[in-house]
């Protein structure tokens, strides 16, 4: 074997051997960033019964896309927010508290103020009671330490009410009680 053939091979071997340990750590890394990037939440109802679950991705920028799967809400029009307190206690769920706002503004999509960044368009259930739907929420994160992140102090929760949102009435769009919630999760 001729030195610099010896060489090649040296050098393709170390490439070889290179590439093979780069490929699990980037492939730890990426799993990492997706876990960062991906939240959960599951909707109970006021008798503690999963009616929906979301899953929610960090976007390149954009805000927080929502999935939303209903398996049995009640048909008909409801109004779907992200509340700003993450715990969900039946049957009322007030412990949700009042809508994620972390900068302000007036609830609602019709008005001039508004909105807030946790106000959400209503949802439409079908006589069968499921659907899926995708919404984005354009003005919060999933990224821990930023100000406007569903992952603050207190978490974060998503509420649908037993009506609809009329996108004006303050402090929260006059879409009567809490009829599911579910804390956002890792
Ligand atoms: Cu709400
Ligand atoms: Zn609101």
């Amino acid at each position: 074997m001729s030195i610099s053939r010896s060489i090649l091979i040296g050098v393709a071997t170390t490439a070889l051997f290179a590439a093979a340990a780069a490929r699990p750590a980037a492939a730890q890394q990426q799993a990492d960033e997706t876990a960062q990037h991906v939240a959960r939440a599951q909707l109970v109802d006021a008798e503690g019964n999963v009616v929906a679950t979301a899953t929610l991705r960090e976007t390149a920028g954009h805000g927080v896309l929502i999935r939303l799967e209903a398996e049995r809400l009640p048909a008909g029009e409801h109004a779907f927010h992200i509340h700003q307190t993450g715990r969900c206690e039946p049957p009322g769920f007030e412990s949700a508290g009042g809508h994620y706002a972390p900068r302000g503004r007036q609830h609602g999509f019709l008005v001039p103020a508004g909105p807030h960044a946790g106000d959400l368009p209503n949802i439409h259930v079908p006589a069968d009671g499921r659907l899926v739907i995708e919404v984005v929420a354009p003005d919060v994160t999933l990224r821990p330490g930023a100000p406007n992140t569903l992952f603050d102090e207190d978490g974060s929760a998503l509420v649908i009410h037993a009506g609809r949102d009329d996108y004006t009435s303050q402090p929260a769009g006059d879409a009567g009680g809490r009829i599911a919630c579910g804390v956002i999760r890792r």
